[in-house]
């Protein structure tokens, strides 16, 4: 097998390249092939330098994230960034790609950084609930003062190369790689300085109340912006520790701070959050076709979400076609799409020749022909199925063969909209978040009688547009919304039986959501559940549960912050809305209606409560199909509804529970209504067999 470190002798330069595809990870072979490598350049009296590098896109991306939680195997990481440090020739690092993490931090042990212009340099382990584990937190300071250090390892975002070499991160940016680190290393060894270490430099190392101001500003900015979370406290810690520790006892505090991080359930579920992520567009269809051509879309509807889709193609480089009803409508489409470029532009987030590039790929009509020669037609019309199967209908008519006719439906059974084509093979749902050109997650449903190319397709749309894929099967709801009806049901009972709306949004927005169910009911529009409320009704089983307070409030035009008033009131010019004493006063006259007697829920019970509504309900839709595996439950609802990442998503935050204790509150709360509370067959015998969640995602 070939190493995965190559050491090429280039007259008195050694090139050593890290070739671990796809990003170069720090693996244990790595690892020790970079000391033997290292050892031998040492040994080779020729070798006046060495050059670190990365073969294929990257330089190294980081530790390698599937040995963390196995047995350390040594040479540990900072251990090898020791080694490259103390080495007895000047060591230069040639960067491309993205340098991140343990990637970066073997940079800064080298004396000399150069990079691409492309290259993105940054610390992103407070993404996985860690901190730099290899010297970063030691050295970073060192090199470009404790702030600009903490920015970086705390907000885990990359740098550009230009901004590196601004704050003295980088020495130089070079074009080619391997040319232009050569001249440079050779330029180096003729002047044969001492060599400079970053463990060594002081100069930003003393207290000054503008450092000590700016750290706690900071401190407090990233408490917020990652609220509940631990790692980016610890970061502060550690970096600050420069100040009063020298090198090898803050190496110490990193490590024993990395290890203790390693341990928590933040790390678990932001580590598995990050390959739910990945595994999410590993489909079985892939495997078995390659997607269709996907070089113009049309886009049906230029309301909220037509016009959220179309700017998410275009920004995707894809040209776009709208359609609306009539002159009116697609005049509307067309401001909608367009006021979000305007924003940009104010905001200096695009420039106007970018943005009038843009508008160049973007057409309307209200001539359903103007659709004839795209690839694919994404329907985002009424929610009801009328509606949209007359759309179909004309679609089946004008679309060329092999065009894809695609419905953002959020609800609706898709197979019932291929029916009225003649090429189901053709139909697939696309469902798009609003707004759709900002909301990453993107539901793609598959009916059955669709032809795999097509479902390939919608994953390779998803990848364009740098969204996070999740395959759906056809059910009311699909994976996101059929969960979130389950425990928006949950919610109105513990708001009937006793909690007031208050209660549980605060409860809920302290577990690490952004925002409590109703506030979020208010912000989507209450007449939006009330319709879906309405459609179901028929279906309901007469013996379940109905809270009607939703009801009252809608009956009342109390549709949530569109017009002024929901669950809360918003005539304050407060964006989260105040408490409504009329609204508690809706909700006794329910409990009085009902002879409810009102209890007290605390939070954890609240939490207990949801928690275990949505779990439920999740097992069924893995159990059923509707979801490929457990995982993909929690990329949709990490990236749909706000569930904390820090938690890893509601299967993963079962299993941290454990399965066993969820088991046990289901049925503890099916005593009261064993109709709504009767635990899926699934939980039942993955605690008979004494496994998890996370066992069905191998
Ligand atoms: C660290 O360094 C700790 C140290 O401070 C201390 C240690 C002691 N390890 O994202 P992609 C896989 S913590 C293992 O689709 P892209 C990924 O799962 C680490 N695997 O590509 C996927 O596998 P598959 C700090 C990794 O081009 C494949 O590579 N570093 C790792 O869109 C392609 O990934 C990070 O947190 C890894 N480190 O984006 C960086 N990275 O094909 C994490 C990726 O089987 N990585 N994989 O699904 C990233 O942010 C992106 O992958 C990157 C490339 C931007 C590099």
């Amino acid at each position: 097998m070939e190493s995965p470190v190559n050491l090429e002798i280039i007259q008195n330069i050694a090139i050593l390249t890290i070739r671990n595809p796809p990003v170069n990870a720090l693996s244990h072979a790595v690892r020790l092939n970079i000391m033997s490598a290292l050892n031998n350049a040492e040994r080779n009296e020729s070798i006046s330098a060495i050059i670190v590098m990365g073969e294929g896109n990257t330089f190294p991306a980081g530790a390698d994230i599937t040995e963390f939680g196995l047995p350390p195997k040594s040479p540990l990481l900072p251990i090898v960034c020791d080694r490259i440090e103390q080495f007895n020739k000047p060591v230069i690092c040639a960067m491309h790609g993205t340098p991140l993490g343990g990637g970066l931090e073997i940079a800064l042990s080298c004396h000399y950084r150069l990079a691409h212009p492309q290259t993105k340099l940054g610390l992103p382990e407070v993404h996985l609930g860690l901190i730099p584990g290899a010297g970063g937190t030691q050295r970073l300071p060192r090199l470009i003062g404790l702030p600009e250090a903490f920015k970086i390892a705390a907000s885990g975002v990359p740098i550009s190369a230009r901004k590196a070499a601004e704050i003295g991160l980088i020495n130089e940016i070079i074009e080619d790689i391997k040319d232009e680190s050569i001249i440079f290393t050779n330029k180096v060894v003729s002047l044969n300085k001492k060599i400079s270490r970053t463990c060594d430099i002081t100069r930003h190392l003393k207290e000054s109340p503008h450092t000590n101001r700016e750290m706690s500003e900071l401190r407090a900015s990233f408490a917020k912006s990652h609220r509940g979370q631990v790692a980016p406290g610890k970061i502060a810690d550690c970096i600050e520790a420069t100040l009063e520790m020298p090198f090898d006892k803050g190496q110490v505090l990193e490590r024993a701070t990395f290890a203790e991080l390693l341990l928590t359930d933040q790390s678990n579920g932001l580590i598995h959050a990050f390959f739910a992520e990945r595994k999410s567009s590993k489909i079985p269809e892939a495997s078995r076709t390659t997607p269709r051509p996907l070089n113009k879309i049309g886009v049906v509807g230029g309301g909220t979400m037509g016009s959220g889709i179309a700017i998410a193609a275009l920004n995707a480089g894809i040209p776009v076609t709208m359609i609306e009803q009539d002159t009116e409508s697609i005049k509307k489409g067309q401001h909608n799409v367009e006021k979000v470029y305007k924003r940009d532009i104010e905001k200096g987030r695009l420039s106007e020749s970018v943005v009038n590039d843009i508008l160049a790929q973007f057409n309307t009509s209200t001539d359903f022909d103007s659709l004839s020669q795209v690839d694919m037609v994404i329907e985002a019309v009424f929610e009801e199925m009328p509606v949209k199967q007359k759309v179909f209908q004309i679609l089946n008519q004008v679309i060329k063969p092999g065009g894809i006719l695609a419905s953002n439906t959020s609800y609706l059974d898709i197979n019932e909209i291929a029916a009225v084509t003649s090429r189901p093979s053709d139909v697939i749902g696309l469902h798009f978040f609003s707004p759709a050109n900002i909301m990453r997650l993107l539901e793609i449903v598959v009916p059955k009688k669709v032809s795999d190319d097509v479902v390939a397709t919608g994953f390779s749309l998803a990848k364009k547009m740098r969204k996070i894929p999740v395959r759906a099967g056809v059910c009311d709801g699909f994976i996101g919304n059929r969960i979130l009806n389950n425990y928006g049901d949950c919610a109105a009972f513990m708001m009937e039986d006793g909690a007031t709306p208050y209660e549980i949004d605060k409860a809920i927005f302290d577990f690490g959501y952004p925002m409590g169910p109703h506030q979020m009911f208010d912000l989507a529009g209450g007449d939006i559940g009330w319709a879906t409320r309405k459609r179901l009704e028929p279906f309901r089983d007469p013996q379940s549960r109905y809270v009607h307070i939703a009801d009252k409030l809608c009956e009342n035009g109390w549709f949530g912050q569109k017009t002024g008033r929901g669950f809360y009131r918003y005539d304050t010019g407060n964006k989260r809305g105040n408490e409504d004493p009329a609204v508690l006063e809706i909700i006794e006259q329910e409990r009085q209606r009902k002879g409810v007697i009102p209890k007290t829920f605390s939070h954890e019970e609240i939490i207990q409560r949801y928690m275990a509504a949505m779990i439920n309900e999740a097992a069924e839709v893995v159990r059923e199909g509707i979801a490929l595996r457990p995982s993909d439950v929690d990329v949709t609802k990490l990236f749909g509804y706000g569930f904390p990442r820090y938690r890893g998503g509601p299967m993963k935050y079962a299993d941290t529970y454990g399965l066993d204790k969820i088991l046990a509150d289901l049925q503890e709360f099916a005593k009261e209504d064993p109709l709504f509370w009767t635990p899926s067959k699934l939980i039942v015998e993955l605690v008979k067999k004494g496994h998890n969640f996370d066992s069905l995602n191998k």
